[in-house]
């Protein structure tokens, strides 16, 4: 039996499809009926080995993977581009660094895109760049004036990536801009139909032409940091890990606690003081989601 190497790209009831990852052939296949009593089921973006008899295609192995995102479902994904703009729709730094824990805990690289830069004054690009450039590579670009795409397209070769960030932020145009023969509706609310009231949506990996997989759709959402317990949440705010090694108490989380390294880096402007307000914000909210669902707990 010829065994040849695939990748997931996208599910139907039946069957999937999947990409060879030779010649780059897309291929409809069924799965064995060995998969349904392992229970395992393969994803998009697992890599696969599958045959050929008779015309037919066939998974025959599941690969290892090396994570797996929730929502929507998705494997072995490399990095997370996270798109945003500051204007139409505004977006504030809270839900910007909302974003940034999701990619922190999820253990992947990340790319900051700042998008709509034609609707940005100067110094707003500036005070972007002043916070978030120490901490990830930050490219700006226009979709609409097609400003700073060829910077994104080295990041995204050969590897998965994810797009990120809300909804109007301008995902789907730059992915039309970087590979225009990806054809992605703009415009459109992906975010609202995930959850799935009137359209069925899907996930889908989409080929670069230069090589590497993109998906339209973060793998996470924004909302779950209300799942995580506040202690852990420094653990993900970059900087705030940096800095937390060399304070007094091990079990510091930087609010009241003396000798305090991260609290000192915000008063010497090592810090960026609109991050480590975040962070305050964010640690209160988690906590007092936690108090009102332990209260619901207890009717
Ligand atoms: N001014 C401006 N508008 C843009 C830019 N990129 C996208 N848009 C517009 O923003 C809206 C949402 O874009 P879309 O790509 O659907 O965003 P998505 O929801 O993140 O996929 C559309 O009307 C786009 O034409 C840009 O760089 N500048
Ligand atoms: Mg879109
Ligand atoms: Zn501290």
């Amino acid at each position: 039996m010829n065994i040849r190497k695939g990748i997931v790209t996208r599910f139907h009831s039946n069957t999937l499809e999947l990409m060879d990852l030779e010649n780059g052939e897309k291929i409809t296949a069924f799965l064995r009926g060995k998969f349904k009593l392992q229970k395992i089921t393969p994803i998009v973006g697992d890599y696969i080995e599958y045959s050929i008899e008779n015309n037919t295609a066939k998974i025959e192995n599941i690969l290892p993977r090396k994570n797996l995102l929730y929502r929507p479902k998705i494997a072995n994904v490399d990095q997370t581009i996270l798109v945003t703009c500051l204007k139409s729709p505004k977006v504030d730094y809270l839900t910007i660094d909302k974003f940034l824990i999701q990619v922190e805990k999820n253990n992947l690289d990340c790319i900051i895109v700042l998008n709509k830069v034609d609707l940005l004054e100067k110094n707003e690009i500036k005070n972007f760049l002043d916070i978030y450039s120490p901490l990830y590579p930050v490219v700006l670009t226009s979709a609409k004036k097609n400003i700073g795409i060829e910077k994104i397209k080295p990041y995204l070769k050969n590897k998965i990536s994810t797009f990120a960030g809300m909804s109007g932020v301008g995902k789907s145009s730059l992915l039309n801009a970087i590979n225009p023969g990806l054809k992605l509706k703009v415009g459109e609310i992906s975010e609202k139909s995930q959850r799935g009231k009137h359209t069925t949506t899907y996930t889908e990996l989409l080929k670069f032409d230069f090589g590497g997989f993109v998906a339209d759709t973060p793998g996470f959402a924004a909302f779950d940091v209300y799942k995580f317990k506040p202690d852990e949440l420094q653990n993900y705010f970059v900087e705030l890990k940096e800095h937390s090694i060399y304070c007094g108490f091990n079990d510091c989380v930087h609010i009241n606690e003396p000798h305090c390294a991260v609290k000192e880096a915000v008063e010497n402007n090592e810090i960026s003081e609109i991050r480590y307000r975040n962070y305050l914000k964010i640690y209160n909210e988690i906590e007092e989601f936690t108090k009102k669902t332990r209260r619901k707990r207890w009717k």
